[in-house]
């Protein structure tokens, strides 16, 4: 590639590697924190940087050895948060929360988790 090209491409490649970055849902607060220690939480927040895809978004509780514990998600009003109750109180031990979630704007999925300790 001739250098004046490479110039000009570059910085458009970086465009587009930003705006690909931005616009992906990524986890940006939860309630519990990420290794956080807590009483048996009543509400499980996870708040992202984009809108979500309701029909796409939600988040499993599970202990760490893979039981799982009924909670039913939804999104906030703004759909940048789901929100979920634990259908029961949580005994002390090692929890972990693991996240959905589709882009309202490009639809692209992503997933992850969030490990938290009951006292
Ligand atoms: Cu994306």
């Amino acid at each position: 590639m001739r250098p004046a090209l490479f110039a000009l491409a570059l910085p458009l490649s970086l465009a587009v590697v930003g705006a690909e970055a931005s616009a992906h849902a990524r986890l940006v607060r939860s309630t519990p924190a990420a290794n956080a220690t807590v009483a048996s939480p009543k509400v499980i927040t996870l708040t992202f940087s984009e809108r979500l895809t309701p029909a796409f978004s939600r988040f499993d509780l599970g202990t760490r050895d893979g039981r799982k514990i009924k909670v039913r998600t939804a999104a906030s009003k703004d759909r940048k948060s789901l929100i979920g109750a634990p259908q029961r109180r949580l005994t002390p031990g090692a929890y972990t929360i693991t996240w959905h979630a589709a882009s309202a704007d490009d639809g692209h999925r992503m997933d992850g988790t969030v490990p938290f300790t009951v006292r």
